[in-house]
């Protein structure tokens, strides 16, 4: 059983980790206005991983005979100056993610649901590698600046990125 405190926290950052794939896939789309293939693949992978991300809590929160409850999506940005502003949001955004997955564990461990701080401690890990992942791709955006050559092959080098299903918890 999970208390209504605890059940309260999964629901809104199941809405979060779905804004975040709606966030990617329109990220997704300005880079295919781009014509930016890898960036594409790269965005699509992201993409991906939120949707399981969601589904991670959303099956977590049944497991424990919680009660779902889905909430509206807020719209996300369609437009930015470039390549590199793209990426400074994504750092941004998952910056925000992580202090979110450690205020669920505030509430987990305030309630002392030991099961929900076990498996929100993936979610923790997870961020970790995210914040790595895209602070990687930042950096190389900041060094490439205006060189269109370096980008492409920023790009080639993006499109390499493949997705594995997480296992969850
Ligand atoms: Fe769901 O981890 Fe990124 O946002």
């Amino acid at each position: 059983m999970i208390s209504e405190k605890m059940q309260q926290a999964f629901l809104e950052q199941i809405n979060k980790e779905l804004f975040s794939e709606y966030l990617y896939l329109s990220m997704k789309a300005y880079f295919a206005n781009l014509n930016l293939a890898g960036f594409v693949n790269w965005m699509d992978v992201q993409v991906q991983e939120e949707h399981a991300h969601a589904m991670g809590m959303f099956d977590y929160v049944i497991q424990r005979n919680g009660k779902i409850e889905l909430f509206e999506i807020e719209k996300p940005q369609n437009n930015w100056n470039s390549p590199l502003d793209v990426f400074k949001a994504v750092l941004a955004h998952e910056e925000y993610v992580t202090s979110r997955i450690n205020a669920l564990l505030d509430v987990a461990e305030s309630e002392k649901d030991r099961a929900a701080i076990i498996f929100l401690n993936w979610y923790l890990k997870e961020q970790v590698e995210e914040e790595a992942n895209v602070g990687g791709v930042l950096a190389q955006l900041e060094l490439i600046g205006d060189d269109k050559n370096a980008l492409l092959a920023l790009d080639k080098e993006l499109a390499q990125r493949t997705y594995v299903a997480p296992v969850i918890g």
